[in-house]
């Protein structure tokens, strides 16, 4: 189900391309608008843990920002990317890298150890 819809996104992503192209041939190219910039804001707050397990979506070459606020100690680590970010009880925290690697990436705690977000970068 991942891959159809992978699939899919990719077919609307040329699509739409295309059709911005065609709208505004004297323009630079589509191709060359800098991807959007995202943002995952991580809170852990009397032991509720956020996100949980979500999807997040970028196209390769966004910069990407994880905020933390946690009302204890909390290290996030990012694997594949190998980022690892500890934040102080009370402290606003947060990092950020450019999504130059393809694939899904988990963004997860450790102690308590648990999946925040998977992160998915795209080539288009
Ligand atoms: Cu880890």
């Amino acid at each position: 189900m991942a891959a159809s819809r992978r699939s899919f996104l990719t077919a609307w992503g040329v699509g739409g391309a295309a059709a911005m192209l065609l709208a505004a041939c004297s323009a630079e190219p589509a191709d060359q608008d800098p991807p959007v910039p995202v943002t995952i804001a991580v809170t852990y707050k009397n032991g509720t843990l956020l996100p949980n397990a979500e999807q997040v979506n970028v196209v390769k070459g966004a910069t990407v920002t994880v905020t933390v606020d946690s009302d204890q100690d909390l290290r996030v680590h990012l694997h594949g990317y190998e980022e690892v970010v500890d934040a102080e009880a009370g402290v606003p925290t947060e990092f950020s890298f450019v999504a130059d690697l393809v694939g899904s990436f988990e963004l997860e705690t450790h102690e308590p150890t648990r999946l925040l977000a998977q992160l998915i970068v795209r080539d288009q």
